[in-house]
């Protein structure tokens, strides 16, 4: 058996971290031969209930489940920590701002991007999915000095699920017949799934899907919307679609990516598709299971252009308002 690979979860008592746990223990994450030391990161009012989630976790006797870490010390949690799985956050409460949840989220992510600067193993890899996870990972990633920036990726693979199933639906093909889906910008209802440049059997999807009307409007609000909808229906934000995206974006970012086709990760911008440089944007990216690079060159319309530009003035608005918390 090779070593174990250390594997950090945040907020790992919560709604998404229950579904995300079991999966990592049973190998979907890093594959059926690595085994992982699981370490998951609460604060102290949800020790309790992750006391039991961790009581579940050694009934599940599973094979490749090295050992356990509780922890409410965030420098703890990240030692020795390969794959950081940021998930952890301050729900928003009745009536406040997204300002200011922003700013609450955002003392959360420093701490932990200092505490993966000191302690996380050389080959850390960190994704971000608490909300706004974009700016969340953006100052996680600012404050984890000497770690490249490359290794920082938010989570806009839910996103492209959605986006998949519903042109899949659309489409009367299986989902697995839709391939090259890019999810543009921010994780927020501002997002722009591109079906123009998606395929359906290999074919372009406009040309699958002819009413191009319905992929320029209806099709952008539903994946736009479909958390807030979850939520309606369910009383409950998504957890299990949200913890099979997490194991879809680490599967993505770990292994190469299939010829001719991208996934959509929300990573720093190098200024491609003249987006300021620095922001952390969701762009359609293809990797050889190291390094991840933006596919460039797609073509886009006046209508995308301008939901991009939307996207993208939503993120300098986040940057703006934390600014104070990214070093100088
Ligand atoms: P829950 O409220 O069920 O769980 C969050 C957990 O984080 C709680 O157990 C809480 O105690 C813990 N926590 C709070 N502060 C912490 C800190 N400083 N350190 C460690 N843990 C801390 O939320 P859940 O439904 O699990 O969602 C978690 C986050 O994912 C939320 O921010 C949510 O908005 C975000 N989402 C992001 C998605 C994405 O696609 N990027 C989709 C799903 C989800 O909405």
């Amino acid at each position: 058996m090779p070593s174990p690979v250390h594997v950090t979860v945040t907020g790992a008592g919560g709604q998404i971290g229950y579904q995300l746990i079991f999966r990592i223990a049973s190998g979907q994450l890093l594959g059926p031969d690595t085994p992982v030391v699981l370490r998951l990161l609460e604060i102290e009012p949800a020790m309790k209930a992750l006391e039991g989630t961790i009581m579940e976790l050694v009934d599940g006797a599973f094979p490749l489940l090295h050992s356990v870490v509780a922890t409410t010390d965030v420098k703890k949690a990240f030692e020795s920590c390969s794959w950081g799985l940021l998930v952890g956050g301050m729900p928003r409460k009745q009536g406040q701002e997204r300002k200011d949840l922003i700013v609450a989220n955002a003392k959360i992510f420093k701490p932990q991007g200092e505490a993966i600067a000191a302690g996380a193993a050389k080959d850390v890899r960190v994704l971000v999915v608490g909300n706004p996870c974009n700016t969340n990972c953006l100052i996680a990633r600012s404050n984890a000095k000497g770690v490249p920036a490359e290794r920082f990726f938010a989570m806009t693979r839910l996103d492209e699920n959605r986006a998949k199933s519903q042109l899949a639906i659309k489409s009367g093909q299986p989902v697995s017949a839709v391939s090259n889906l890019a999810i543009w910008g921010n994780h927020s209802n501002t997002q722009y799934p591109d079906a123009f440049n998606a395929k359906i059997g290999g074919k372009p999807a406009p040309e699958v899907i002819t009413d191009h009307n319905w992929l320029r409007t209806d099709f952008v609000t539903t994946v736009q919307n479909r958390g807030a909808k979850v939520i309606e229906a369910r009383g409950a934000s998504s957890a299990a679609s949200a913890a099979n995206a997490i194991i879809d974006s680490v599967v993505s970012i770990r292994t190469a990516t299939k010829p001719n086709d991208w996934v959509s990760l929300a990573i720093p911008s190098n200024g491609e598709y003249g987006i300021p440089k620095g922001i952390q944007f969701g762009y359609p990216v293809r990797t050889d299971g190291q390094t991840c690079k933006v596919v460039e060159g797609l073509p886009l319309d006046e209508q995308a252009k301008a939901r991009i530009k939307t996207t993208t003035d939503e993120l300098i608005g986040e940057r703006d308002a934390i600014k104070d918390l990214l070093p100088s």
